[in-house]
């Protein structure tokens, strides 16, 4: 549009700044990015938050790399000597540097950091990064997947077969739902797409139950608020389950049906009672439950789903002594055994072990029962803890009480507009996925999906254990703010023969490295988004974003980086030698939809899906399809665990680093430190941008007005935040609606915003705010290596 010499441009497309990727206008004036605001008719526009409206701020922000940098002098130098240099040069350094280590070392010594997608736009190119690793031979995946997304993406899998609440796996089908479970999750601040279709559900009438120890929004509309004390969220969903289990409150027939429940555990072993224990040419691989009709045992096939006799029913609960081949064997169901666990934990030790009053247990496991369907979705309350694998396990059971998998209005995996994957899995052979770090240690963990932690990463720098890594390919990711262990993460960084790093920002973590690229922001650069995740509408939306203004300076997107460097890296062949376009076409081709239509849309195209619910049931292949587990059905009792060595129901277990497994820390540590997001930014991001550092000028703790006042602390003070780890300093912001003995604290601090005079923390001391100086990596989930950033111990005093 043009009025008199102004030129105004309006440009559909979307935030790519964070998970909820919101439907946008870019507002262009004078080839100026001035403005974004919603775009109503996007499915996830109906509103943007102030992370998004900033981001014209981001994009001209002073302190933007812009141009390719070569480290010329040694590490731990204070000046790192950055000289500008030439992108060819750049490339050129960096694939040299890659190549010899995998000469040298093999490509599994190259680990591969990347930010994740949920706080950032590396979603853009993620696909296209993992296809790089795979073809260049590394399994070492480094994307907080500990911290962020083992629970949503794999934990779930021992459970259902399937993750829940990542891209292709369950969503919350918020429009239907008749209640929302959010557990560990605030999306009024994460993921503003889920928030407002919340808020929906709620005016439709939709009940609401959130597990969180702070009240936030939507835990203050909530029609039961359960303040959980931090960790102990495992008992909690036990006890609920208790409660519905004994009330009769729980979907019977879907147990019986679709999950291991009606099946025999020997008591003797734990293991599943098979046929071959029953006769001698019986099969290993087929299961018995008991014939509550015959009274007698009844032998089920995985294979085909079936029981051996029509008609049959397997009993859910019960306990029966079995005569196998070497004699009786006492063996009770999966179910029994589980309702057992749960009777553990009746409402009056649920109050005492969490802190949540008998009748909101009783009025949660009510309303998940009389409300249902059920949508849930849990997040990092529950993935930063020791016990963070058997929590979600235990979610995960509760949930499957409620039969609402993949019903209308639970948690339904949404039909996909079809593309090809590109991430490159058939890349990398089997033999160099057994390289991935944590593999001995933690053989279901992350690394088993080629996801390792940083605290593997920084061992197998430091100690060359399981073996070395000497070099690291950074897209973003500011290990440094983000992780424990902060120093030995400096230590580790540093003694790194060869590390690259894209980034938008020079981040302490990127300051270590020896070639710095420049990323262009989100809205400086093409991509390509195929489905947009939270409700079927989101799901068929197919949109080429265009690049509302050209890269400034040198920059350049994740993407171009990438398909550049494997040229260089001679896997051209598997980059279409280099041509974007042709990759996306490749990746487009079985949606029918072409890139031409799309640029002529730039609002996006919609391919028509049909949504289709309790797919499990259907025939395939005569059978139903069932669920990719091991017993084909939803595993209540894990065998997987069982033979790895842990327990195979999800027994609560306290959080390592707390005042029932510590009482020696607790007495010098008395308060239980947990930490939340940022509602103004996005991990350690975002601190340089004036418009939302105005609103949150300083880091902040929260606690109870009790604790402070023993304390002598008033808010607003500058307090320490004191663990065995570390010290820190924030701000104390009271908040009542803490429990007394729980305090919240903020991380990501580390970036000034001169403009408005506020200034940049110290990473790595006392002085500064670098919240992850408080945690440490030696009390971790077992089984995934996650981290207890949400349960650990820590004294607060007033600063001098
Ligand atoms: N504004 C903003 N949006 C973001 C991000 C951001 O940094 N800022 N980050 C993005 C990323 S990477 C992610 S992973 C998502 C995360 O999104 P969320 O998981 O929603 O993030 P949080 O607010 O950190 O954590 C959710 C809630 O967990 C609660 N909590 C703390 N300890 C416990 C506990 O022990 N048990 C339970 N049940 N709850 C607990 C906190 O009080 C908090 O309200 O958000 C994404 N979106
Ligand atoms: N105490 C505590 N620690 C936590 C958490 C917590 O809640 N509490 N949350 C954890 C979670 S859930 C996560 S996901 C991690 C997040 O940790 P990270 O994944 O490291 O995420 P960020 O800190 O948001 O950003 C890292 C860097 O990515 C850069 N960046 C942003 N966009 C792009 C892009 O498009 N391309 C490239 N190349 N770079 C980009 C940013 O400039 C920044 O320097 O932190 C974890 N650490
Ligand atoms: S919630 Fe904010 S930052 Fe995230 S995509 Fe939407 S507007 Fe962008
Ligand atoms: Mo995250």
């Amino acid at each position: 549009m043009f009025t008199g010499s102004q030129s105004i441009e309006r440009i559909p497309g979307y935030c790519a700044l964070c998970v909820s990727r919101c439907g946008s206008i870019a507002v262009v004036e004078n080839g100026k990015f001035v403005a974004l605001e919603p775009d109503p008719s996007h499915p996830t526009g109906q509103a943007l938050c102030a992370k998004g409206r900033a981001a014209p701020e981001l994009v001209y922000h002073p302190e933007r790399l812009l141009h390719p940098l070569k480290r010329t002098r040694p590490k731990g130098d204070p000046d790192p000597g950055w000289q500008r240099i030439g992108w060819d040069e750049a490339l050129g350094l960096t694939a040299a540097g890659l190549r010899r280590l995998a000469a040298q070392h093999g490509p599994e010594s190259v680990v591969f950091s990347v930010v994740s997608p949920s706080t950032s736009a590396i979603d853009d190119s993620l696909a296209w990064i993992q296809r790089l690793m795979r073809a260049f031979g590394s399994p070492n995946l480094s994307i907080a997947m500990e911290l962020c997304g083992w629970g949503r993406t794999f934990a779930t899998r021992y459970t259902y077969g399937t993750g829940m609440g990542v891209p292709g796996t369950p969503m919350p089908d918020l429009e239907n739902a008749g209640c929302i479970l959010f557990w560990g999750y605030n999306p009024s601040l994460a993921r503003l797409s889920h928030a407002t279709a919340t808020a929906a559900a709620i005016r439709r009438g939709a009940r609401l139950v959130v597990v969180d120890p702070r009240r936030t929004g939507f835990a203050g509309k909530a029609d039961v608020w359960l303040r959980v004390r931090p960790g102990s969220d495992g008992a909690l969903a036990l006890g609920i389950a208790n409660v519905m289990i004994g009330r009769g409150g729980y979907d019977r027939a879907f147990v019986r049906d679709w999950t291991n429940g009606p099946l025999l555990v020997r008591s003797d072993t734990g293991r599943l009672l098979t046929e071959s224990d029953l006769s001698p040419g019986g099969s290993a691989r087929r299961y018995v439950a008991w014939d509550a009709k015959a009274g007698c045992p009844l032998v089920y096939d995985p294979a085909l789903q079936r029981y051996e006799r029509d008609g049959a029913e397997a009993a859910l609960l019960g306990e029966h002594e079995i005569a196998t081949q070497r004699g009786g064997v006492a063996c009770r169901t999966v179910f029994e055994l589980y309702a057992q666990l749960c009777r553990r934990y009746p409402p009056e030790v649920v109050e005492a072990l969490c802190g949540v009053g008998r009748d909101q247990v009783e009025g949660a496991a009510r309303i998940l029962w009389d409300a249902r369907p059920v949508a849930y979705y849990a997040w990092s309350g529950v993935e930063q803890q020791s016990n963070a694998t058997q929590i979600i396990r235990a979610i995960s059971l509760l949930y499957a009480l409620t039969g609402s998998f993949d019903a209308q209005g639970g948690n339904v995996l949404f039909p996909g507009v079809p593309a090809a994957n590109v991430a490159g899995e058939e890349l990398i052979s089997a033999g160099q996925r057994a390289r991935a770090l944590g593999l001995p240690e933690r053989p279901l963990g992350p690394s088993r999906w080629e996801s390792v932690t940083t605290d593997e990463v920084y061992r197998a720098i430091l100690e060359q254990r399981p073996h070395a890594v000497r070099g690291m390919v950074g897209f973003g990711a500011n290990l440094l703010l983000a992780h424990a262990d902060v120093l030995r993460g400096r230590a580790a960084l540093t003694a790194l023969d060869f590390y690259v790093h894209a980034d938008l920002f020079m981040s302490p973590t990127a300051e270590l490295a020896d070639i710095v690229l420049p990323v262009a922001t989100p809205f400086e650069r093409e991509s390509l988004k195929i489905g947009f995740d939270v409700s079927p509408a989101a799901q068929s939306l197919v949109q080429l974003r265009r690049p509302v203004v050209e890269p400034r300076g040198e920059a350049r997107s994740d993407t171009r980086i990438v398909f550049d460097l494997a040229c260089r890296l001679g896997l051209g062949a598997h980059f279409w030698e280099g041509d974007i376009e042709t990759a996306y076409r490749h990746q487009l081709g079985p949606s029918g939809v072409s890139l031409e239509a799309l640029r002529e849309s730039p609002s996006g195209v919609r391919v028509p899906l049909q949504t289709r619910y309790r797919k499990y049931a259907e025939q395939e292949e005569g059978a139903p399809r069932g669920f990719a587990t091991p017993t084909r059905k939803i595993e209540l009792y894990s065998e997987v665990f069982l033979e790895h060595g842990y327990p195979p129901l999800p027994g609560h277990e306290e959080p390592l680093v707390g005042p029932r497994s510590r009482p020696d820390l607790a007495a010098r540590y008395p308060l239980i430190l947990t930490c939340a997001k940022h509602t103004q930014f996005c991990e350690s991001q975002h601190r340089g941008l004036p418009s939302l550092r105005r609103r949150a000028p300083d880091p902040e703790v929260e606690l109870h007005p009790a604790a402070a006042a023993e304390r002598g602390v008033r808010a607003g003070d500058w307090v320490t935040i004191e663990t065995p780890e570390g010290r820190i300093r924030a701000r104390a912001r009271l908040n009542e609606s803490l429990e007394p003995g729980v305090v919240c604290g903020q991380h990501g601090w580390w970036q000034a915003c001169p403009e408005i005079g506020a200034p940049a923390y110290d990473p790595f001391g006392p002085q500064g705010a670098n919240f992850n100086l408080l945690i440490g990596n030696a009390a971790i989930d077992p089984i995934s290596g996650s981290v207890p950033h949400r349960a650990y111990l820590c004294q607060i005093r007033r600063a001098d």
